[in-house]
């Protein structure tokens, strides 16, 4: 298809390929097809410039825009990470709104429509990625910019109900309708967005499962998101693992690894590993769940006070149920780099994930594709993870009843190796089939084949 790919988000690697799932494939995506990707980058100044910075990079451009401290703190902290994040997982009660929020994510939106409309040719595509940009296909739509301009959610839709908690929320159907495709990751996203037109007395649904409004069209799919396999596996190597970890003999290993968000259900994923604890059978062998979560977004308060909690818990429950020689909870608070990140999955006989509102997690897939197919661990997921709805072959949890979740860690543990196997098996031909580069060429391939809009003919 003519004209160049343009790829938006918030952050991009400025050194190098760069690393982790999505930041590869947009890499790779761009170094195939050639194109632009742009993101942020702070400054010391006072005021941002109204100019990208370019930087070196083979096969494609990169671009920054700048965002001062004031940006950071409204725009990034404020409005993208205290208001939208929670409100999109299905947290209102941890918002925190302030008229500046707004006024600094408008400011920001707007700043970076003007600098794009500045540089767009007529065939050039656009693909913005999170919420960190909603509205920005309508601002750019103000300034007259006819290009195809595509959306990918990576969290979950906000729920039509919750969206009054949204300040100014009248205006969010028009950030969105001003999209052409807006790509979300799974099922249960594009039946809540389709829910959201359709509540609105000035939208219609039309057949083919897009939803029009005004004179605007917009396609809602999903596209969950994938790994790059390859790279897990050829990490994934159990003795570098039991090198660091020294276990005791014949303790068993349950790992998590999630940013310290309220999302990922920690504090849950810790209640429920102390009902383990509390209803193990005496033949049950030792388990130890290693923790791994660097920290995250500590200027907002949530984040610093879900910290405390879990420190809180993992001191009780180990002062509970810890021996001379077994500490049942491992908790890390700190970054793991990748290839033991690979080789600690590879190593754990359970794969624990508890979150209670998950666009995808890409920690499911990572543990699957890390494991021996000889002797696979098991994954026991949370429902609420985008995931589930892809891996109907992990053991499905609902991360509220702790109990249940005591329970599955239990079952997992003793799961026989047929079962595993066969399990394991299926959860990886998914992966497989759906990785992160047939994610890449199916939203790419969909934006390119999108009906154009009325406000788009003139493309034609
Ligand atoms: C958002 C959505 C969606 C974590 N700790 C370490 C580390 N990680 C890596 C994991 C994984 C990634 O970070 C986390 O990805 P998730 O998908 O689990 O979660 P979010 O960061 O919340 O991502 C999510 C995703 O976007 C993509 O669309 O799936 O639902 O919330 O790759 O491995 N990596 C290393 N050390 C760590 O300590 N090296």
């Amino acid at each position: 298809m003519a004209g160049r790919l343009i790829v938006i988000s918030n952050r991009i690697p400025l050194e190098g390929p760069g690393s982790g799932g999505l930041v590869v494939a947009l890499h790779e995506a761009l170094t195939d097809r050639g194109g632009i990707w742009i993101g942020a980058q702070e400054t010391d100044a006072d005021t941002a410039s109204e100019k990208f910075t370019r930087h070196e990079a083979p096969g494609y451009e990169k671009l920054t825009f700048e965002l001062t401290a004031k940006d950071q703190e409204e725009y990034y902290l404020g409005f993208s990470n205290s208001v939208l994040w929670p409100l999109c997982h299905r947290r209102t009660d941890l918002i925190d709104f302030e008229s500046r929020y707004a006024d600094g994510y408008e400011r920001v939106n707007r700043r970076l429509a003007h600098m794009l409309a500045e540089i767009l040719e007529p065939e050039d595509r656009v693909w913005v990625h999170d919420y960190h940009f909603f509205p920005l296909a309508c601002f750019l739509r103000e300034l007259g910019v006819k290009n195809r301009v595509g959306y990918f959610l990576h969290i979950p839709f906000p729920n039509g109900s919750d969206l009054p908690a949204l300040p100014h929320h009248e205006t969010f159907i028009d950030w969105i309708s001003s999209y052409d495709l807006i790509g979300l990751q799974t099922q249960r996203d594009v039946a809540v967005c389709l829910e959201f037109f359709r509540g609105h007395p000035k939208a219609e649904l039309l057949l083919d499962g897009s939803a029009k409004y005004g004179s605007r069209t917009t396609q809602v799919r999903s596209f969950p998101i994938g790994i790059d396999v390859d790279v897990m596996l050829q990490a994934a190597d159990a003795r570098r693992a039991d090198a660091t970890l020294r276990l005791g003999d014949g303790e068993r290993l349950i790992i998590g690894v999630d940013r310290l968000d309220y999302s990922k259900g920690l504090v849950n994923r810790l209640k429920a590993m102390e009902s383990w604890l509390q209803h193990r059978e005496p033949d049950e062998p030792r388990a130890t769940l290693l923790q791994i979560a660097p920290p995250s977004r500590e200027k907002v308060l949530a984040y610093r006070e879900i910290r405390d909690e879990m420190e809180l818990l993992t001191g009780k429950i180990n002062g509970e149920y810890s021996e001379i020689d077994w500490t049942p909870v491992r908790y890390i608070h700190k970054p793991v780099e990748r290839e033991l990140l690979a080789a600690l999955y590879r190593r754990a006989d359970v794969g624990l994930v508890t979150s209670l509102a998950d666009g995808m997690n890409l920690v499911a897939k990572e543990y699957v594709a890390s494991q021996d197919p000889e002797d696979p661990g098991v994954l026991v997921l949370s429902n609420f993870a985008g995931a589930a709805e892809q891996m109907p072959d992990a053991l499905i949890v609902n991360p509220y009843d702790v109990d249940e979740v005591g329970e599955a860690i239990s079952q997992a543990l003793r799961m026989p190796l047929d079962e595993r196997k066969a399990r394991y098996r299926e959860l990886m031909r998914g992966v497989q089939e759906q990785d992160i580069r047939w994610w890449t060429r199916a939203y790419l391939d969909a934006l390119a084949r999108c009906p154009v809009n009325l406000a788009t003919e003139t493309e034609g």
